[in-house]
């Protein structure tokens, strides 16, 4: 990895801990009430904003010529390496003090990406990974799972109003009827981040944008996973659905309604 790489992973790392302790002691209590809605089901809390600012304000810092793009600020700047941002992913769970969220950062070149960190703090994990040097959970290698049986597996499906209930509960039938174990969690990346740990077998997800996956996707190349082109066609601007699994289970989930092939 070059040297240039090599700082932005050291303090993509750095920044992704300390941006998780700022969100705990921001998170709110259990309860409902302290969130804003951006749409239906769409939350945001003024965490989401406060990190997206923390990190933003750090990066341009460091990195004065790189790009910034966060879910709650848009493309803030644009550069031949451009980081992109989701301050708290699993907002609905953390604005009711649930602790299944993290903060993910991806830094990309194009559109590929080269560096992802994610921070879950209250599950005391950091995970991350660059192209070419490997995946790590606070260190130890990680590796997708070796299930290669349908009936033996665990699918997580992510939900949203983005997309129709009457395709999410096809999805749904297809899982169930396979005989495969079915969760959903609230936050995509950390799914993501299960399939690559091997914790799950499979993640899918009707829609998703970019700031959910840039650094989940590095993650689980490293990891040994197999996961859906969510860069083609307009996905970095647009979105994308999102299939990520076990290399053995590939083949079985290449058609899973409205969904793209894991490769
Ligand atoms: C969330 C994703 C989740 C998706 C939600 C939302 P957020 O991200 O992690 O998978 O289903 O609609 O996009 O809003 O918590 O950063």
């Amino acid at each position: 990895m070059t040297e240039p790489l090599q700082a932005r992973l050291a303090a993509a790392m750095d920044l992704a801990e300390r941006a998780g302790e700022l969100a705990m002691e921001m998170r709110p209590p259990p309860g409902s009430g302290h969130a804003a809605l951006k749409g239906p089901q769409d939350w945001v809390t003024e965490a989401d904003n406060a990190v997206e600012r923390f990190l933003s304000g750090e990066l341009a810092a460091a990195f004065p010529e790189d790009g910034f793009q966060g879910e709650e600020g848009g493309i803030a700047r644009a550069g031949p390496l451009r980081w992109v941002v989701d301050p708290i992913d699993g907002t609905a769970n953390f604005a009711r003090g649930a602790g299944r969220f993290c903060v993910s950062l991806g830094c990309m070149q194009g559109n590929i990406p080269l560096i992802g960190v994610i921070a879950a703090p209250a599950q005391r994990e950091t995970v991350w990974a660059s192209r070419g040097g490997g995946a790590w959970l606070n260190g130890d290698a990680i590796h997708a799972a070796d299930t290669s049986a349908v009936s033996q597996a665990i699918m997580e499906l992510g939900w949203s109003r983005r997309r129709s209930n009457a395709d999410y509960l096809k999805l749904c039938e297809r899982i169930l009827a396979d005989g495969t174990g079915l969760r959903h969690g609230g936050s995509g990346a950390l799914g993501l981040l299960d399939v690559a740990v091997g914790r799950i077998d499979g993640y899918a997800e009707l829609h998703l944008n970019l700031w959910d996956v840039a650094a989940a996707l590095v993650i689980l190349r490293e990891a040994g996973a197999r996961v859906s082109d969510f860069l083609a066609g307009d996905g970095a601007t647009n979105g994308n659905g999102i299939v990520a699994c076990a290399p053995g289970l590939a083949a079985a989930w290449s058609d899973l309604p409205g969904l793209p092939k894991p490769r």
